[in-house]
This record gives structure tokens, sequence and C-alpha cells, in this order.
């Protein structure tokens, strides 16, 4: 089957022009930033399937064995004849345990930025579920929530697994859990959210030995090359990922090693000896200060469940 990506209403604009405005933006600020969403093309969702098999990246693994595990009770939590609507899709294996577990799912909408890697992954699972309808659509999902209605209005659910919540400042959290929760309809939402833990747990999760959370974060410097015909050289930056307790998150960097200059469509742009260019910020909750930020949001905090060593959480919420 040939599935057809539709884009996101709001979201129509090519991203790579925004890829060059938004890296310009960001690297005239002090400190120097890049924004996160921007790791996610083909390359780099492919570097972020390798990290979720990483055997320090426990949230993948962690998240995993929780929806499996309670995978009918999940189920019977969203109801029948639902749409389900997943943020941030990424590679659709997670949402396979839902789909085995839900009886009878009217439709599935995943949301992604990397059109690409969208396009791929729809198809292999067009293939696995047949009577399934699919309405896979590109576009950033923290921008544009305006999510068209299928014919006859299934009830919705919302599907957002990784801890891809943790990427946003606790402020934006907040805000983009109020518009999926109207994006929703009234539909619940079942999302995934990594928890506090020991410093050092977290730290080898984003500074694994096999170096591919590193190349995942030098991806954006080769994809500004790729794409933007910049001339950063990778091997001038090096990957940092400290944990900042007192935030309670990982913080990414890109540290330049050297005084250089990089050229991005005709503008220099100097880079001091150990100037950080910040990358992502990955914040981590505790089980009731997600449950309470989720309140504020909106919605009920229905249930949650976590594993042994209380590494992971997910939680389902209930639209007031
Ligand atoms: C997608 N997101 C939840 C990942 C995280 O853990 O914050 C992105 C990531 N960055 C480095 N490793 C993984």
């Amino acid at each position: 089957m040939d599935t057809v990506l539709a884009r996101l209403p709001r979201d129509i604009a090519s991203p790579s022009a925004g890829f060059a405005d938004s890296l310009l933006a960001g690297l005239a600020k002090t400190p120097k930033e890049i924004a996160c969403k921007y790791f996610y093309d083909d390359t780099g969702s492919r570097l972020f399937d390798r990290i979720c098999e990483l055997p320090e990246y426990y949230q993948t693994r962690t998240e995993t064995l929780l929806l499996t595990r309670h995978a009918r009770e999940i189920a019977g939590l969203m109801g029948e004849e639902i749409e389900i609507v997943e943020f941030g899709a990424g590679s659709l294996r997670k949402v396979r345990i839902l789909l085995d577990a839900l009886r009878c799912p009217r439709a599935y909408t995943p949301l992604d930025i990397s059109g690409d890697y969208l396009a791929e992954v729809v198809r292999s699972l067009a293939a696995d579920y047949p009577a399934l309808t699919l309405r896979p659509l590109v576009g950033d999902f923290s921008a544009a929530l305006d999510i068209p209605v299928l014919p006859g209005s299934p009830r919705r659910a919302g599907f957002f697994p990784g801890s891809t919540i943790g990427n946003f400042r606790p402020d934006s959290a907040l805000s983009l859990l109020r518009r999926m929760r109207a994006g929703l309809n009234g539909g619940g939402l079942l999302i995934g959210v990594d928890l506090v833990k020991d410093p050092a747990r977290l730290h080898a999760a984003y500074n694994d030995a096999a170096g591919v959370t590193a190349l995942f974060n030098k991806n954006l410097l080769a994809r500004a090359n790729r794409e933007l015909g910049a001339d950063f050289d990778l091997d001038g930056f090096a990957h940092y990922a400290p944990y900042n307790a007192a935030a309670q998150r990982i913080e990414m960097y890109l540290v330049s090693l050297k005084r250089q200059r990089v050229h991005l469509k005709g503008h220099p742009l100097d880079f001091a000896q150990g100037e950080p260019v910040h990358t992502e910020d990955s914040h981590k909750y505790t089980i009731e200060s997600f449950r309470e930020m989720a309140a504020r949001a909106g919605f009920n905090p229905r249930a949650v469940w976590t594993d042994e060593e209380r590494l992971f959480s997910i939680h389902w919420l209930e639209s007031r």
C-alpha cells in the first residue's frame, strides 16, 4: 500500500527553510543554542533508534516492558473504536503493543516532523495492520495541533511515549499538555515520563560508551552541512551532557574545541574556544510532580504504572 503523507495545516513551510532561520537566530544568541527538534531528520531519527537500543539507555526498554505488562488494562481505559493520535511518532514500534491489545481501534494518526522516515515506517505498519485506517501527518506537534477530524468523529486517545515531554521546559511542557488536551477533543492521553533517579545512571544514559549520543548531537551540525551548505568541522566540537541536579535535567551541549569561524548561508559565525552551544534539555520528574503538572493542564491523572526500580513511568490522563 502506498500511504499519502499530509502536512499539519499550520506546518506547510519547507522544514529546511525553518532550520536555516532557526539556526541563524539561535547561534546569534548568547549563550548559543540550536532547537532540539532539528535532531530528527532521516539520519537523526535513525541515530535516535540506535540510542533506544543502547544498554545505557534504559528508557525505551523500561517503557516497552511497562506497555507490554499493562497493555490490557491500558486498552480497557482507552475504550473501543478510538482514533489513536501519536505525537512525535518516531519508529512506530511502541504503538504496535497498543494496537495488538486494543479491540477494533478505528484509526491511527501518527504525527512526526521527519516526513521521509515517517513514510517508511508507516509503510511497514500498514503491511502488518491492513484493516487499520492510517492517517500519517507530517508536522511539528509542538507548534500546531489542529488535527482534522476523521469522518464519524471517533473518540481520540493521545499517545506520547518516550518522555519527549521532558525535552520541553516545564512552562512549555504545561502549555503543550494544554494544547494536546484541546486537540484530543475530550479524549485521554497516555504519556511516558522519565523519572528522577541516581545522577550516575542518568549521566551514563546520555554519555554512552559507543558514542551514539555524541553522533546524534553532532548530527545537528552535519545536517546543517548537508542541507544548508554550512562548513562546520565536526571534529571541532565535542558532545557534552551533564546532569543538572538542581533543575532535575540532563543538559546537552556541543562545545567548540577551538576558536573558529563557520559559514552558514553567507553569514560568518564565530565560536570561542570552549564556547557551548545548548542543544537539548531532558527534564526528569517524580510521579507526583508530573501528576501535578498534568492536573494544572486540565487532565485528571487516572492511572500510573512504574517498574520495580522506579526508572520510568507511564500515565493515563483523562480530560477533565
Ligand atoms: C526524545 N527524547 C525523549 C530523548 C531524551 O532522552 O531526552 C532524546 C535524547 N537525547 C539524547 N538521547 C536521547
